[in-house]
């Protein structure tokens, strides 16, 4: 089956999403989601300038050669703004694959391995009663598993804390802030370590006091913490029994971990900025963490992401798929069968996505009692409206940028 058309569709239905849209000369077509936040435009001109070109005329079916010839064949190898390119390659040539096959691309992968993803929620609140508050809301819409985000005393807005939705609308985090100034510059937020990790484990002191022993709860560090202050968070919060602390340390020195590994039976999460199996280095082979916590989208595509959890699972780690809102539905409906497929599945990430977002992507995946499931549509069981995409054209937006209270600037 012949690639007759590769094209790239930039929209901003509430946010910016790059997809590519691969058409074969029998009239089926892939969706790929190349998405990277902040830099949408540098994926969109590699996919329209240096990969759609090499497409046309290649064999849909050879997904293998045509990866290992966009990842290895440019030279250039790695970087967010390629691999973004090459899985949104890979997952519209799978989508393409499991369509002709008329199935769904679970079924291409092994098949099910149980009945839905366990999916966590993100609650969050500027302080103690506002996180409650949020945990209950998430549990009150099915959630089993949550990730709690808090507000710093002193500090003004913090990662992942959503603001405080109006009546009747839905509690939201958006991270990317958009402007209608053709060259924005990011906004900023503050930080400070020492006052994080002082009140971080009476956050959670405070919510295992509310809900229990039971609930699953996950927190996320964002490459926040040097590795003594990350050993000392991971003992810390020991007592409230975490199912994962992600991201402690910066990610791109993967041996940071083993300090904070010495120190803390607090499970370990790392990987949604890595772009390469190649980036965990030693994490997987010494043990130094639980979950891998790539994107489908970041990492390469289907391909790269069963190479990597099967990588992993020969050492005991599970999946932690990342979901934000910025992997577009076609790149979470991805995640979702491969979460289906692998026996090493651990969670999913889960943010849905806007009511504007799902105007213009149509999927079929449902959450029902806590579980994804990616639905037994063929393929990725996700389409794009043209017409809708069109109604919204690309907004620049750019992630904060953090820095101390002296002014330095620190990882976001
Ligand atoms: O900040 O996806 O675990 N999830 C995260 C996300 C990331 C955004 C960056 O684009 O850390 O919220
Ligand atoms: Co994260």
């Amino acid at each position: 089956m012949k690639i007759i058309a590769a094209d790239v569709i930039v929209s901003s239905p509430g946010r910016n999403f790059v997809t590519l849209r691969v058409t074969t000369e029998d009239g089926v077509t892939g969706l790929g989601d190349g998405t990277l936040n902040g830099r949408e435009l540098a994926v969109e001109a590699y996919l329209r300038e240096h990969v759609a070109p090499l497409l046309v005329g290649r064999d849909a079916g050879r997904i293998e050669d045509t990866w290992q010839y966009l990842y290895r064949g440019a030279y250039w190898r790695r970087g967010p703004v390629t691999m973004a390119a090459v899985a949104a390659v890979d997952m519209a040539l799978w989508d393409i694959k499991a369509k002709a096959a008329g199935m769904p691309l679970y079924q291409l992968l092994g098949g099910a391995s149980r009945t839905g993803a366990l999916a966590y929620g993100h609650a969050s609140g500027r302080d103690v009663p506002e996180i409650l508050d949020s945990v209950r809301a998430h549990l009150a819409q099915g959630y089993r598993a949550i990730r709690i985000q808090s507000g710093i005393p002193g500090l003004d807005s913090v990662y992942g804390v959503a603001s405080p939705a109006a009546p009747g609308q839905r509690y939201d985090y958006e991270p990317a802030r958009r402007s209608q100034d053709a060259h924005p510059r990011p906004p900023e937020e503050q930080w400070d370590t020492r006052a994080y990790l002082r009140h971080m484990p009476r956050v959670f002191e405070a919510v295992r006091e509310e809900f229990g022993p039971e609930l699953p709860l996950l927190h996320d560090g964002h490459h926040r913490m040097t590795p003594i202050q990350a050993a000392r968070l991971g003992k810390d919060l020991e007592p409230y029994d975490l199912f994962w602390l992600e991201d402690c340390t910066p990610a791109e020195d993967p041996t940071a971990l083993r300090l904070v590994r010495q120190h803390t039976t607090t499970p370990l999460a790392i990987g949604e900025v890595f772009n390469s199996l190649h980036d965990y280095g030693p994490l997987l082979s010494e043990r130094l963490i639980d979950y891998v916590r790539s994107a489908v989208t970041h990492v390469g595509g289907v391909t790269a992401m069963r190479k990597l959890l099967d990588l992993a699972a020969v050492h005991g780690v599970k999946s932690g798929i990342h979901g934000p809102t910025d992997i577009s539905p076609v790149g979470m409906a991805a995640a979702l069968h491969l979460d289906l497929a692998v026996h090493n599945f651990g969670i999913q990430e889960y943010m849905p996505h806007t009511e504007r977002t799902l105007e213009v992507f149509r999927t079929s995946f449902t959450f029902e009692d806590g579980l994804l499931h990616p639905s037994d549509t063929h393929g990725l069981g996700v389409e794009l409206d043209d017409e809708a995409a069109a109604r919204f054209p690309y907004v620049p937006a750019y992630l904060p940028v953090n820095r101390l209270t002296d002014g330095t600037v620190h990882d976001w």
